[in-house]
Parts: structure tokens; sequence; C-alpha cells
């Protein structure tokens, strides 16, 4: 070597060897289970090319937009040169140029535009799923703005919303707007009720002013939102909880002098992730807004807002899985450990296919959702479905947010080290992640939802649940291959039947400790008849099946498991706090 002069590193400080990099390629094309999917239920070629063309430029142009984003984060210029309070949320080009993508590709439009009738929703949402990685988090004003089209749309497009509404759903760049959703408050972001504090002071022409703090408001670019507060009598007082809540529509404006209209920035949050996103503390002192729904009904009237965005979550958890085992399994193609590459290493191919199970089973779930939604919103819905679409809702938020965190972080780790590494942009993905489960209700908020919708439906919601699953089970029924999963998903359901009757003779308590086990329980089984049931289809392939038969070796009703071993009995609660404060 010496001789020669080939040296290893005599000549390059870094040395020759350089690994490729993963590729995004179009996420529409590499996605097999979302082409199977809508070739089954909305095989339309408008849909397939718009969709393929969208792709195409995801990885081609946005991806990079989505980077710029992530590396060119808000800021808050509270004054200007001469000391002028202006409050100027100052984002990047590459954040402008989503709002304008957003709306010519219809991203919010589609929704109420309805090309496709009661599949227009799956549709929609298709797009958000190829978008959403790429998006730099625009997709999280898109939710919001969403959410907000279709409170107003529910409530009656009159004034003032009736602008708004044909901003917040126009594809015209110049005209398009988006919307916040400021909820949260100081004392409570679960517990609105208890939490918010902001005041309506009644003004003579019919308009509100508001007062109050609100504690996290994301996208706070916005221009305009959604916000709760309790309208102040002649005498200044209000009504407490939920019942003392009203819900506003308010522009977010300036004054001749550019000045917030009754706004204050606090400060813009220093966030583990959703970096890309402004997300601000506002003082409200005397915001003009217009009370849009009737006094004491805002929580009642957010609800079609929360539905919206917790399936928007839900697209972006799976989008997210989806996205890092795209990138997993171009990246075992590239790189060689043990004289071979990852491809051909068993226990990595193992490890990316049980992510790939999670994903097929969090994107059948959630797109079931949104099949749901889609049938309510075009007048097909029958009664089974409205049910399962308020019981579905709080689970696939619930479950795909959590499974989206494991699933990435499994995903990080299969590029060894350059999954830790920043400028690679995988890290953003976990980070982005983390979020999905705390806001827009955390899992156990939500697992609370289920339980109380179950009360109020008087368990109806759970009847069509068992209903629609047992079909689906009932059609897959003469597929030999899927009999395992089958007998899985049966079994569970029996198991989840007696866990129900049982903890009805329990105390309230028993099912506030079973609440999470129980959403779960739900997730699992519903998913497994969604797998079963697309694995049953003429078009399926056989990664499908194995993909169902896979899933149905989870633990399918976990609350029927821990029931068993007494984990809900009312001995526990005092046991679990003497554990965690132990010491
Ligand atoms: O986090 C936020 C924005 C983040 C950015 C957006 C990201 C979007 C995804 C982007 C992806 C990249 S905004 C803040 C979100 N905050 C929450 O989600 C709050 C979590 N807490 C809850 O969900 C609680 O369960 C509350 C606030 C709803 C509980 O309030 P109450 O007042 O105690 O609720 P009640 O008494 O249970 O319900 C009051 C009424 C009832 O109707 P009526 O009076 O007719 O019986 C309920 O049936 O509201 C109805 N209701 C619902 N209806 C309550 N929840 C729902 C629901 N989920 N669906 C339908
Ligand atoms: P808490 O309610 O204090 O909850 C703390 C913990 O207690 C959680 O683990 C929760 O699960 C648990 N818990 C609470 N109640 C119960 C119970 N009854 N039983 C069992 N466990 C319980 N909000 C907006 O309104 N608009 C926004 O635009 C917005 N953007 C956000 C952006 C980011 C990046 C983040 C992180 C949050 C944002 N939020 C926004 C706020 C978010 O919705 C709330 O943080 C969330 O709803 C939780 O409320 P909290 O922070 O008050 O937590």
């Amino acid at each position: 070597w010496e001789a020669t002069g080939n040296l290893p590193f005599s000549r390059a400080k870094t040395g020759s060897f350089f690994q490729e990099r993963p590729v995004l390629k179009n996420p529409f094309l590499e996605d097999a289970l979302l082409r199977g999917y809508l070739r089954r239920h909305l095989p339309q070629e408008a849909a397939f090319s718009d969709l393929c063309a969208f792709g195409e430029r995801v990885a081609n142009e946005v991806d990079e937009w989505g980077r710029e984003c992530e590396v060119t984060p808000p800021r808050l210029v509270h004054f200007d040169p001469w000391g002028r309070r202006v409050d100027h949320i100052v984002t990047s080009s590459a954040w402008k140029r989503m709002k304008d993508l957003s709306a010519q590709e219809g991203l919010v439009a589609i929704g109420y535009e309805r090309p496709f009738g009661e599949w227009s929703r799956v549709y929609q949402m298709s797009k958000l799923y190829i978008f959403s990685p790429s998006s730099g988090l625009y997709t999280c004003p898109l939710a919001m703005t969403d959410g907000a089209a279709k409170v107003i749309q529910s409530i009656g497009v009159s004034w003032p919303a009736h602008e708004a509404y044909s901003r917040l759903t126009s594809r015209q760049p110049e005209r398009f707007r988006t919307s916040g959703q400021w909820m949260t408050e100081r004392q409570g972001g679960s517990d609105v009720a208890s939490g918010t504090e902001t005041v309506a002071v009644p003004q003579t022409d019919g308009s509100y002013k508001l007062h109050g703090f609100k504690w996290f408001t994301s996208a706070t670019d916005a221009d305009m939102t959604l916000t709760l507060a309790r309208v102040q009598d002649r005498t200044g007082a209000t009504a407490p909880g939920s019942r003392g809540l009203s819900l506003f529509y308010a522009e977010v404006s300036r004054d001749e002098g550019g000045r917030l209209r009754g706004i204050e920035v606090q400060r813009l949050k220093d966030k583990l992730g959703t970096r890309q996103m402004p997300t601000a503390e506002l003082l409200l002192d005397g915001l003009p807004a217009h009370r849009i729904s009737e006094e004491g009904r805002g929580v009642a009237s957010i609800a079609n807002m929360l539905t919206i965005t917790r399936i928007h979550n839900s697209i972006s958890a799976a989008a997210a899985m989806r996205r890092v085992v795209q990138l997993a399994r171009d990246y075992a193609t590239r790189r060689t450990a043990f004289g071979k590459l990852l491809k051909d290493h068993p226990l990595h191919i193992q490890t990316l296919a049980r992510m790939e199970v999670e994903t097929r089973g969090a994107f059948l779930l959630v797109m079931d959702v949104c099949r749901l939604l889609g049938r309510e919103e075009s007048g097909t819905a029958t009664q089974l479905d409205a049910h399962l679409l308020r019981l579905l809702t709080p689970v696939v938020k619930l479950y795909t947010g959590k499974q989206a965190v494991a699933v990435v972080s499994e995903g990080l780790e299969s590029f060894g080290g350059q999954g830790y590494i920043e400028d690679t942009g995988l890290p953003g993905l976990l980070r982005d992640a983390q979020v999905l489960s705390i806001w827009e209700g955390t899992t156990n908020v939500l697992s609370l939802d289920v339980l109380r919708c179950v009360a109020r439906s008087s368990g109806m919601v759970l009847h069509a649940f068992f209903t629609h699953v047992k079909s689906l089970l009932a059609g897959a029924s003469s597929v030999p291959s899927l009999t395992p999963a089958l007998k899985a998903v049966d079994g569970a359901l029996s198991e989840l039947e007696d866990f129900v009757q049982v903890a009805a003779t329990r105390a309230p308590g028993y099912l506030e400790l079973a609440a999470r086990d129980l959403a779960y329980s739900l997730a699992r089984i519903y998913t497994g008849a969604l797998l079963i049931d697309h694995a049953s289809w003429k078009g399926a392939s056989s990664s499908d099946t194995y993909a169902a038969l896979r899933w149905c070796e989870h633990d399918l009703c976990p609350v029927a498991t821990k029931q068993a071993r007494g984990c809900y009995d009312l001995s526990t609660p005092p046991l679990d706090a003497a554990l965690v404060y132990d010491g």
C-alpha cells in the first residue's frame, strides 16, 4: 500500500466511502395499500391521476419546502424599528408557499366541493396523507381551517361567517384564509369547562369584545379563529362550567397603525417539535368577536371542529408511520452491514415488517373513519354509521397518536446513528409525532370521551361496533387463508362482550380505570376486522393477507386480559398511588 501510494485516507481527510442517503420517491406510487384501497373503493381515473401527480410534486418539490420550514422557524417581532408594538409573527417563504399550494390543490376545498360524493373525504384525506410528512406542519392550520369550515357550515353559513366560509374553502390562493382554534387556557386544556376564564362583553351592536388569555394557539398567523368565552350579563357575572361557554368567531386584523386589534402576542412557545409552525400565547384585550353558537352551547358547537381536527391528526399519524417505513425500506437497499445489505438481514426486515403491519392498521382505521365522515356529510349515513363515527373518532385519534411515536421511533433506529442526526431530517419526524397524542385531546381524555359517548348513547355506539365488526367478519368467512385471523377477532369480540356485561355491574370507578384499555381493545379489534375485510377483497394481495394475520397476533382485547388479572378492581388506585409516590 505504501509503495503504491494507495493508503486508505492518504489523500482525503474524510475517506472515500459515502453512504447513499434514503430517497423519497412518489409517496402515492410507493404505497401499495393506499392504491389498493382506492382501487377498491374509489376507482376513478381522475382521483388516481391527481394523486399520482401530487405525489410527484411532494417528492420533487414540496418536501424541500417542508425542510425549509423546519430550518427557518417562525419568529415574533414585538416592536417595529420606531418602537411601535406590532406583534408580527414572521414565517418562512416556504410556509407561505404551503398556503398557496394548499389552496391550489384543494386540500380543504375538496371536503366541501365533494367531487366524489360520499368518497370525497377519503380522497381529500388521501391527498393530506401524501402531503403531511412533507408539509412543514402546514397540515396543522389546514386541520383547523377544515374544522372551522365544518362548524360554520353545520351552524348555518350566515353573516358574518359566510364570507369566512367561502374563503376557508377557496381554491384561489389570494382568497384562501386559514383559521385557528383557541380553546386552551392556563388552567385547563383538557378540562375546558373549568379552565376557561375568557369573558365576552356584549356590545350595543350585538357583537362582543373578548378579554382573556389563550395559552396555546397554533398557526397563529391565521386570519380568523373560533374560540370559547363566557358571556357577561349586565352585572358582569358569568355562568360557570360547560354551560357558561359560548362559541365565538373572531377575525385577526390590524388597525391603521398596524397593531393587532384586541390581541397582544405574549410570546411564541419554545417547543420540542412542530417548530415549523408558530404556537403563541395570546392576551385578548377587547378582541372584536361574534357569537356563533347559542349561549352556553360552546362545547357542543365546537365538537364538529374536534371531530375534523382529530381525524386530520390521525391522518398525520398514519402518514408519519408510512413515511418512515418508506424511507427505511429504501435505506435497507443501500446500506451494508456484516457483508450484506440490510434488506438481506431477516431480523432487520422482520422489524420493518412489524412497522408495516402497524402502519397498515392505522391507515385502514383512519380511512374507515373518513369513509364514515363522508357518508355523514353526503347524507347517506345510516344510524349505525353515525354511531360508529362518534365512537371511532376518539379511538382512532388516541390509538394512532401513540402508534406513530412507537413506529417512528423504531424507524429512526433502522437508520442507525444517522437516524439521530438532525440534518438528515429524520429526528423531526419523531419530534412532530410526539405532539399527536397530546393536542386535540390526550390519550386519557379521549378514552374518557369514549366512555361518555357509550353512556350517552345508552350503549348504542357499542352495539353498532359489535354489529359492524361481525358483518365484516362474515364477509370474509369464506377465505380459508384468513381463518386464524378471523378466529382471533371473533374471540376478542366475545371477550369484549363479556367485559362490557361485567363492567356494567361494577361501580363507575371501575370503567374509568378500564377506559384506556377499552379504547385500545376497540381500536385493535376494529382494525383487525378491517385488515381481514381488505384482505378478503378480490383484488387483495398475499401481503394483505399476511398483514391481517400478523395484526391478529396482537392481544386484541387487552381490557379482558387485564380485567382477568384484577387490574380495575377498586383496590388498585391506592396501590397505584402508593407505587407512584413511593419514597
Ligand atoms: O389542541 C388543539 C389544536 C392543535 C392544533 C390542531 C392540530 C390538528 C391536527 C394536525 C395534524 C398535524 S385545540 C384544543 C383541543 N382541545 C381538546 O381537544 C379538548 C380536550 N378535552 C375534551 O375533549 C373534553 O372531553 C371536553 C372539553 C369536550 C369536555 O368538555 P365538557 O364541557 O365537560 O363536555 P361534555 O359535558 O361532555 O359535553 C358538552 C357537550 C355535550 O353535548 P350535549 O350538551 O348536547 O349533550 C357533548 O355530547 O358537547 C358534546 N361533546 C361532543 N360531541 C363533547 N365532546 C364531543 C365530541 N368529541 N363529539 C361530539
Ligand atoms: P392537562 O389537562 O393538564 O393534562 C395533563 C395530563 O393529565 C395528561 O396526561 C392528561 O391525559 C391527564 N388527564 C387530564 N385529565 C384527566 C382525567 N380526567 N383522567 C385521567 N387523566 C387525565 N390548544 C388550543 O386550544 N389551540 C391550539 O392551537 C393548541 N396548539 C397546541 C400546540 C402544541 C404544540 C401543544 C403541545 C398544545 C397545543 N394546544 C392547543 C393545547 C393542547 O390542546 C392541550 O395542551 C391539551 O389539550 C392538554 O391540555 P393541558 O395541557 O391543559 O393538559
